[in-house]
């Protein structure tokens, strides 16, 4: 059991009892909802995996769980425990990595798995409109027989709803190239904590009628009200897709390296992606995509992987090789070696390596995970100064830290420093906080760059928004949820 430095948020909501289920099952069939209480009475370790995150560091203790089909079931279990003062957790793939999926104590949780149907999609437009549930991976095979895709990837798509992206605004493996969902989400349609079904599910690319109330929600983590259907852009497919594994002498080289990436590939480069050597070697170690040849990583002290998506296959694929010539034969070369794919298979397994490092970390035993906004020069320094310190503090030997590692997305100037150890202590999390956030603040970065603050990090909001920031978002939660009872203690201290 991990003991939060910080303790457990404190919010007065009532416990869900038998009468509650009672009325819960007449809106919802008996085979939507697990509880413990009569009349559904289920045992508890059903419950268990919606009520632990997918680190298994944050566990809720939730008696009562129901999965409910439509927007008007949502909006009636809503209103229920609005006039009762129930907590509601809203619930997406639960692959969130902030403890904000999952409740704190007893909140019900409102898993959207069962709204999952696809409602429109505009081939000419590109605009889908889908069921919040509906899971990332799910949309992207829906759209590849219509020449489109999604404008988000992340290594979490199989599991990973649409509805919960857009509560996290989720940022991922393509955000260089097709920006973020406060650009690419259209409309959305939100059930409001006091049951009221808000329709903004717009199909419209222009719009300035006023407030633009949707961004609101997209980043929210649950906490104005629950998602239930997402109007969004997608993108034509690209012709051709390449991608080249670099190895990198030195960290150094990175900053360069993306400079004359951006300058050579233009238009086509997609994705500009950072893997340490720690990281890459963890991938490796934990069959995350297929290793590089020996010869190819030694010497390497860090990795990029470069994604380039266009119209026209040779034109593409030259520019690539261009830029991949012209980096091995500079009279001081910025790269060790490249490695290209040359087949759909090896593209998929070069990404795969990249995509496949959260899952290596949690195999190979508990991470802390910062994921932050710094300037792109200071990833190396941050990730050695956060080693060094935890040395210095006695933690980082066999038995506690095992490893420091660094990656993340050079793009968009967002590493993901993970530590991994043997175990969830508060020893290691004395040493790592506010060490960590301190640091980050030193660069007048961000604590969180796109995972969300959840529970995790409602401590460590003030070292990115200030005191009248932090008073107007806590304005905007009464005036949409005065009661507290929509994700409490999640976001906000
Ligand atoms: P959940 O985990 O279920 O919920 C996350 C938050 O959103 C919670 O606060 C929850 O209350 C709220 N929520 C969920 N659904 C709704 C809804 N319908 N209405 C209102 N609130 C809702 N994140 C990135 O940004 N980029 C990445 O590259 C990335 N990669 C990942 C890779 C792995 C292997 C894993 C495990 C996670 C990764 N994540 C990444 C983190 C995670 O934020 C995303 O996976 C995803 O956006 C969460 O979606 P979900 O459906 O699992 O939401
Ligand atoms: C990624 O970019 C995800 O791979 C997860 O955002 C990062 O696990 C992490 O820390
Ligand atoms: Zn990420």
């Amino acid at each position: 059991v991990v003991r939060l430095s910080h303790s457990l948020p404190d919010f007065q909501l009532n416990s869900v009892n038998e009468q509650d289920v009672e009325h819960f099952s007449k809106i919802l069939p008996k085979t939507s909802i697990l509880s413990t209480l009569a009349p559904i009475s289920t045992e508890s370790s059903e419950l268990e995996p919606y009520n632990t995150d997918w680190m298994n560091k944050y566990h809720g203790k939730s008696n009562t769980v129901m999965r409910p089909r439509t927007t008007q079931e949502v909006s009636e279990i809503v209103k229920w425990c609005h006039e009762r003062r129930i907590g509601v957790v809203p619930q997406g793939g639960n692959t969130g990595l902030v403890g904000g999926g999952v409740p704190v104590r007893d909140e019900v949780v409102l898993n959207l798995g069962s709204m999952n149907k696809i409602r429109s999609f505009d081939p000419v437009s590109g605009i889908l409109v889908a069921d919040a549930g509906c899971i990332l991976e799910s949309l992207s095979e829906y759209l590849a027989p219509q020449n489109h895709i999604m404008p988000l990837d992340l290594g979490a798509k199989g599991s990973c709803h649409i509805g919960g992206n857009v509560a996290t605004n989720a940022g991922g493996l393509r955000l260089l190239r097709y920006g973020s969902l406060h650009g690419s989400v259209l409309g959305l349609e939100v059930v409001l904590p006091d049951g009221t079904i808000l329709d903004q599910l717009s199909v419209l690319r222009k719009d300035n009628t006023g407030y633009d109330l949707k961004q609101l929600f997209i980043g929210s983590e649950g906490t104005l009200g629950i998602i239930t259907g997402v109007s969004i852009l997608t993108a034509p497919a690209p012709n051709s897709s390449n991608n080249v594994i670099l190895a990198l002498p030195s960290f150094d080289n990175v900053k360069p390296l993306f400079k004359e990436a951006k300058r050579q590939l233009s238009e086509i480069m997609s994705a500009f992606e950072f893997i340490d050597r720690t990281a890459y070697d963890l991938a490796v170690k934990h069959g995350q995509g297929r290793a590089l040849n020996e010869g190819d990583v030694e010497g390497a002290e860090c990795f990029v992987l470069v994604e380039t998506s266009g119209g026209n296959r040779e034109h593409d694929e030259a520019k690539l090789n261009g830029l991949l010539e012209s980096l091995l034969e500079a009279d001081q070369p910025l790269i060790n070696t490249g490695v290209l794919s040359q087949s759909p298979a090896q593209f998929s397994q070069l990404w795969a390596i990249r995509e496949g490092i959260t899952e290596a970390v949690s195999k190979e035993g508990k991470a802390y995970k910062y994921d932050i906004s710094i300037p792109l020069g200071s990833f190396k320094e941050v990730v050695d100064t956060t080693r060094e310190h935890l040395r210095s503090k006695g933690v980082l030997h066999d038995g506690a830290v095992k490893h420091v590692i660094g990656y993340g997305h050079v793009g968009d100037g967002n590493l993901h420093l993970n530590i991994v150890a043997e175990a969830y202590t508060q020893e290691i999390e004395d040493a790592l906080e506010p060490f960590v956030y301190e640091l980050v603040a030193k660069y007048k970065g961000s604590v969180s760059a796109e995972h969300g603050i959840g529970l995790m990090k409602t401590h460590a909001l003030h070292y990115s928004k200030n005191a009248t920031s932090i008073d107007l978002m806590r304005r905007i939660k009464s005036l949409f949820d005065p009661h507290g009872i929509m994700n409490p203690g999640k976001v906000l201290p």
